[in-house]
């Protein structure tokens, strides 16, 4: 039978039964009793919804205007113009440029947030916060050109605050971050007219160019939309890292332990949910406090226990050491375990489900963004000024709900699984050179030796669609398997340290024998958890020290290395996506962005944009293939840096693939 080309495949196939993917015995677990007492989920819906539409799967779905909803015939049998004339290329180019846009703007209104609340703390308005890290404070300050000798904490932050709030809306020249990059990606970024200008300006411009009949022309929009990427990358999503870093301070390697089984029984059972840390800081706080402590004893618990779910999970992990309780799809699965006894969400990946399957249990859904609201749950919202207190009140209702809680209804999976978080640009590399040698010389060195092959980043999502967590761990055991480094970020970092691979002996276990020597000697798991989504920043500047060190490229198009995401199923994704590309990175998507309707815009982001920017796009649904279309890109750029072949052979195959 013929094969199915891309597009036939989107259409035609169904995808199989999304249930059966589940690798994750918790997960497994948790859905069981999810389906036992009736409450909605991911997977079920995800089935129900099948099959998916295939015009929107290729991008070819357009209601920007009231002329339509138009969609184009992908066969080109019927309608091969909307009715406004825009034809396939048009359409698909402005579908994929809002998304991204949309995606850059959740990360870059998170740091906003956090440079906002920067400026109350340093005007005195924000008490229950400080600089937590004030060397970072005056190393980025500096960046800005901000005088540091002689003042103090408060003063810098206040001037670094409106320095960079002034840069969202900013209208010429280039965000201040730029400057970070390589010399090789600023000169393609300015040659091409992509260099970001101001971060809402870049966003806004896109919402421009998508109105009907304004920017018709799908090389005009795909750069436009780089460019509002690469405001993220670079701006936004870099600013929210750092001044997370300068408020709460800046990670360092620490122990901790992920999966369900993180929930207690007799414990009141707080989730912070969502990716911005400001309150969730403060709750972990109130939650250490004596007078709650006092309280959850009174009502019979023996403590209380805050867990993490989604980024702000990684976000409390990498600094606090905070247990994970899940990812993206086990969010309703925590509920349905019966023993959360809060789940307190800001924004981003929360499920419009949660208040549903809360319904079924004792749980508090409480709401606490101004952005982020939902039908019949409690909003508490964040107030800067008094956060501590908030969170106190947000604690109290957690204990009485214990109060409520029924323990014959309880079943919490009893999986559970150590790992190790908490590495940055600042500190990863120097772990790989020993204390005494703290530069990025060892890992550079690794990889001419051929010792490691390459560096990847792996991030992004889980997704039912994708096999739930499982192409993440498949795809990273591949990689290192064959000596690829691999970062992880998000969800799919949480997938990986389920799954082990972010303990010291998962490079004995399932790493290639060159990566294991260095993991070994230096006591690193073969996969560092690097944070959150806005933490995708942290592998940008990564990259660009190798490249400052020397001998691995003169710009990051040039490193041995890659980027994919599994499962991706945000708009932020796309965003994450488009600024790796942009940035010069072969980035590999699970599910093929929704672009394979315009066969010219397909091949502009998979192929004619490595010319140009250094970076392109695959997709590629089989893990296994997908980390071997990566390892064969960063095969060849070793071999176009003339670096030595790779030091061992495959384990037990005789060859060095
Ligand atoms: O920002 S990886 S599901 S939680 S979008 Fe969301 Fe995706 Fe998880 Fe974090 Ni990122």
């Amino acid at each position: 039978m013929a094969q199915k080309t891309l597009v036939e495949e989107q259409v035609l196939i169904q995808p199989p039964q999304a249930k059966d993917r589940i690798l994750d015995e918790a997960t497994k677990r948790g859905l069981e009793r999810a389906e036992e007492v009736g409450a909605t989920n991911v997977w079920e819906r995800f089935e129900t919804m099948q099959p998916q539409c295939g015009f929107g799967k290729l991008g070819l779905c357009c209601k920007n205007c009231n002329l339509g909803p138009c969609r184009i015939d992908p066969f080109g049998i019927g309608a091969q113009r909307g009715v406004c004339g825009a034809t396939a290329d048009t359409i698909v180019a402005r579908n994929l440029a809002r998304r991204t846009t949309v995606g850059a703007a959740c990360h870059s209104d998170h740091g906003r947030h956090m440079v906002h609340t920067m400026l109350m703390m340093a005007e005195g308005e924000a008490r229950d916060y400080y600089v937590g890290d004030p060397k970072k404070l005056r190393r980025v300050a500096a960046e800005y050109g901000i005088e540091a000798d002689g003042r103090d904490d408060r003063a810098i932050a206040k001037e670094l605050a409106e320095a960079m709030l002034a840069e969202f809306g900013q209208q010429r020249g280039e965000i201040t971050f730029v400057k970070r990059a390589p010399e090789g990606q600023q000169k393609t970024w300015r040659k091409l007219g992509i260099s970001p200008r101001g971060i809402d300006l870049e966003l806004v411009e896109i919402l421009h160019r998508t109105h009907i009949g304004v920017d018709n022309e799908y090389h005009s929009l795909l750069n436009s939309a780089m460019r509002a990427a690469l405001s993220d990358g670079w701006g936004g999503s870099m600013i929210a890292t750092d001044v997370s870093d300068i408020l709460f301070g800046t990670p360092d390697p620490v122990r901790a332990v992920i999966n369900l089984g993180v929930l207690r029984e007799e414990q009141v059972n707080v989730v912070v949910h969502g990716h911005v840390p400001l309150l969730s800081e403060m709750i972990l706080a109130a939650a250490q406090s004596s007078d709650m402590i006092v309280l959850a004893k009174e009502k019979g618990a023996t403590g209380i226990n805050v867990v993490g779910m989604c980024c702000t999970a990684n976000e409390l992990l990498m600094r606090r050491g905070v247990p994970v309780a899940g990812s993206f799809i086990q969010q309703e699965l925590a509920i349905a375990t019966g023993a959360v006894d809060a789940m307190v969400v800001d924004v981003q990946c929360i499920m419009p489900s949660l208040p549903v399957v809360a319904e079924c249990f004792h749980t508090k859904v409480i709401s606490t963004d101004p952005r982020g609201h939902f039908e019949g749950v409690e909003h508490i919202e964040l107030d800067e000024s008094r956060a501590l207190e908030i969170a106190k009140e947000i604690i109290r209702l957690g204990i009485e709900a214990y109060g409520e809680r029924n323990p014959d209804r309880v079943r919490i999976p009893d999986e559970r699984m150590d790992l190790i978080a908490g590495f940055t640009t600042e500190n990863v590399f120097h772990h790989l050179g020993g204390r005494f040698r703290g530069s990025y010389r060892p890992l550079n060195d690794g990889i001419i030796a051929g010792r490691i092959r390459g560096v990847a980043g792996v991030v992004g999502c889980d997704n039912p669609k994708n096999m739930s967590g499982s192409a993440h761990v498949e795809m990273v055991k591949e990689l290192i398997k064959h000596d690829v480094l691999v970062l992880q970020t998000g969800c799919s970092a949480m997938a990986c340290a389920r799954a082990g691979l972010m303990r010291p002996e998962a490079a004995l276990e399932y790493a290639g024998q060159g990566l294991q020597e260095i993991c070994e000697t230096v006591g690193l798991p073969p996969v560092l958890h690097v944070g959150s989504c806005v933490d995708n920043s942290r592998i940008l500047t990564a990259a660009t020290e190798m490249v400052r060190e020397g001998g691995v490229g003169n710009d990051i198009s040039e490193l041995p290395a890659a980027g994919a995401a599994p499962e991706w199923m945000s708009e932020k994704a796309i965003a994450i996506g488009t600024y790796f590309v942009a940035s010069g990175v072969f980035t590999v998507f699970g599910t093929p962005l929704s672009v394979l309707g315009s066969p010219p815009v397909t091949r502009y982001l998979t192929d004619e944009l490595e010319g140009i920017v250094g970076g392109k796009w695959a997709f590629e649904s089989d893990p296994i293939k997908a980390a071997h279309l990566m390892i064969d890109h960063i095969n060849q750029k070793r071999e176009a840096l003339h670096l030595r072949p790779m030091m061992y052979t495959l384990k037990g195959t005789g060859s060095e693939e």
